[in-house]
């Protein structure tokens, strides 16, 4: 019986294996209040209240803020939720993901 001993390959330079991240959008709409989009940015993305309120701001201004990045899975999750609580509210908040380049 022979043993086979594998040399583990070890790599040296890049390549080191990163989950593609997505961005979370945000956008504005003439409907939603301010105060709530900075509600469900505190809730759903653990937003300190002075940083909800930049994002939401710049959604109102720009017509769209990124809220922040994650893996696919999470960011698609966050927005599902996001987009839900608003839905609860009657209001037609809508939050987007894109890949990050
Ligand atoms: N434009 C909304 C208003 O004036 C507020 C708002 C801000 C809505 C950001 C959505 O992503 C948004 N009531």
């Amino acid at each position: 019986m022979s043993t086979t001993v594998t040399t583990p390959k070890i790599r040296t330079e890049g390549k080191t294996a990163r989950p593609p991240l997505h961005k979370v959008i945000l956008l504005n709409d003439d409907y939603t209040p301010r105060e709530f989009v900075v509600k469900v940015l505190a809730s759903v993305f653990r937003m300190g209240e002075p940083q909800a309120e930049a994002v939401m701001m710049t959604a109102h201004q720009k017509g769209s803020a990124v809220v922040a990045v994650y893996t696919k899975e999470i960011a698609e999750t966050k927005a599902d939720e996001a987009i839900e609580l608003s839905q609860q509210f009657g209001f037609p908040l809508m939050v987007t993901t894109e890949p990050e380049e």
